[in-house]
């Protein structure tokens, strides 16, 4: 029987990770930590623990109480808030996955799965279909972290027999929980001001080009990728793709379901950070070792989330 706990469980990909798993293992299966406490509905639904993940003693007692198989560890804190606090984001990235990991191999935890992202490319890396191996200098803390956990995972996994897996997202869009301190949240926003009647004021230029993908496909990703046969794996980093875009497609994309939907663009210091990624993604690899395969493009998505967001009906 699976046990599978999740860190980072209130968070954008977290929080609908939880309710996917809790859907294919049962409730009592999957255990939902997190720093915050959960909404009070998501309480009674299946076991939950306040979880800081710099806390090796915390992690520890929680393991020992669950015992679980496998763990999802989704903690992290994204590229832009990691520039303002890069000190912080070193020690819940970095350090919150050695603890995870180190503790994985004391008690024996057979998988741990670790997202990571397009952010552990960096402005030298080929931005356009960027194979899965390639240069790796990332310029943001956050993105220095993903590839440091990316390397420390595959050390883990060839020394202590643990079975790490990672996947690179691009930026994931959702309708449930807001993401929070990403580069890519200007897109988030766009739907969720569409959806609030407000104008759009988007943080980047309106031809900063990146990867995308909606919710449904980011969670089928990470759950095929954490089921996929061993002995089909030949790498342990993934890059995984659905569709790229620039922001003002997503805008219009937007509007074309929305016609009196009004946005602008002012690029902070964020377009900096988008303009050092990857545009488009080769994702190749993870389509033949594990048959990756997107559902959503940009349109889908945009009605998949102006649904959700109770903006169109259908
Ligand atoms: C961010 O923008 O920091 C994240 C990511 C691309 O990993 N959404």
């Amino acid at each position: 029987m699976e046990k599978i706990l999740v860190t980072g469980g209130c968070g954008q990909i977290g929080s609908e990770l939880v309710s996917a798993l809790r859907g294919k293992f049962g409730n009592e299966n999957v255990i939902l930590t997190d720093i915050n406490v959960p909404n009070y509905e998501v309480q009674e639904i299946g076991p939950w623990e306040i979880l800081d993940v710099t806390s090796y003693e915390s992690i520890k007692a929680i393991i020992k109480k669950f015992e679980p198989t496998r763990i999802f560890h989704m903690a992290a804190i994204l590229s832009a808030t990691g520039e303002k606090i890069p000190q912080t984001a070193f020690k819940i990235n970095l350090l919150g996955t050695f603890n995870v990991l180190e503790i994985a191999r004391e008690f024996g935890v057979r998988q741990v799965i670790v997202p990571s992202t397009i952010a552990a490319f960096g402005p030298e890396t080929p931005k356009i279909n960027t194979p899965n191996e390639t240069v790796m200098r990332p310029n943001t803390m956050y993105g220095i972290t993903k590839v440091s956990i990316e390397l420390l995972g595959e050390y883990y996994a060839k020394n202590y027999k643990i079975d790490f897996r990672s996947l690179r997202y691009p930026g994931i869009i959702s309708s449930d929980v807001k993401p929070g301190g990403g580069t890519t949240d200007y897109a988030n926003a766009l739907y969720f001001d569409a959806a609030a009647k407000k104008k759009s004021i988007v943080f980047v230029n309106p031809q900063t080009t990146l990867p995308f993908m909606f919710m449904p496909d980011a969670l089928d990703s990470i759950i095929q990728l954490s089921e996929a046969p061993q002995e089909n794996l030949v790498h342990r980093s993934f890059n995984v793709a659905a569709f790229s875009c620039t922001a003002l497609e997503i805008a219009e994309s937007v509007k074309k379901y929305v016609p009196n939907f009004q946005f602008d663009f002012v690029p902070d210091h964020r377009d900096k950070i988008a303009a050092s990624w990857p545009q488009s993604i080769d994702d190749s690899v993870a389509r033949k070792e594990w048959n990756w395969r997107h559902k959503y493009d940009l349109d889908g998505m945009t009605r998949g989330m102006l649904k959700n967001l109770n903006v169109i009906s259908g």
